[in-house]
């Protein structure tokens, strides 16, 4: 087995934010003894803890989440993709169980395709829905760009995840993999906007958010300002 190359991780972090998609993962790794825990700095998104020089100097999009790495060989690294973190530090602990099986390449090009699908695609359309009902100045709100997205969610996307739903537990087959955080995180937010809320993501969320992981990483959902 390879000798874990991390010697210690932070996460800036913003409660139910697309940081906690990574916060997931980690208390994932953490639990099964994988990595030795982790540091969460909680930004202030609301108050402009985002925009502050020393953040932005790690992360010029002023976003969260920022991973701050640190190995063991002295080299240190930030990364700034919530969907990146997801995929590095899976593949990086393959003992976890929580990427595809590394033998077959159906499986393996499959989780890929669901881990883009939900933090590019999927998140492209939530993101729109936040920007249009919840952000932007109301005189640049669009109604038709709400519709048009909440549309394309319930008419294109969630017939694509219930019709896998359907048929295994887990987005990705029969067991719980780094698929499921991003499509599980997903869900959640669209469960916001009243999409992807029938029995069968019910019957997901359920099993998902059963995970002591997932329970950690949204434990200080309170926290969060709309
Ligand atoms: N593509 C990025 C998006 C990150 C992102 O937009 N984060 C939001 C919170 S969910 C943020 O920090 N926004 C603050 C801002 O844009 O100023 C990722 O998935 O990591």
């Amino acid at each position: 087995m390879m000798k874990n190359p991390i010697k210690s991780l932070t996460l800036y972090h913003y409660p139910i934010s697309r940081s906690a998609r990574v916060k997931w993962l980690l208390h994932e790794l953490e639990l099964g003894g994988h990595i030795d825990g982790f540091e969460t700095v909680k930004l202030d998104l609301m108050r402009g803890d985002g925009m502050a020089a020393g953040f932005m100097a790690k992360n010029p999009n002023h976003a969260v989440p920022v991973l701050d790495i640190t190995y063991t060989d002295g080299r240190e690294q930030t990364m700034i993709e919530s969907g990146a973190m997801l995929a590095f530090l899976t593949d990086l602990y393959p003992a976890a169980g929580l990427g595809p099986d590394a033998f077959d390449p159906v499986a393996a090009a499959d989780y890929r395709q669901m881990l883009y699908f939900g933090a590019a695609w999927m998140d492209m359309m939530l993101w729109q829905i936040r920007l249009h009902n919840d952000l932007l100045p109301g005189r640049i709100r669009s109604e038709a760009m709400l519709s048009m997205n909440k549309g394309k969610i319930d008419n294109e996307i969630a017939p694509q995840l219930r019709a896998r739903l359907e048929k295994h537990d887990y987005i990705c087959g029969d067991h719980f993999t780094t698929a499921d955080i991003i499509t599980g995180y997903n869900i959640n937010w669209a469960g916001a906007y009243g999409l992807c809320r029938d029995a069968v993501f019910k019957a997901y969320m359920k099993r998902v958010k059963s995970r002591e992981a997932f329970r950690l990483a949204f434990a200080d959902a309170s926290e969060f300002e709309a």
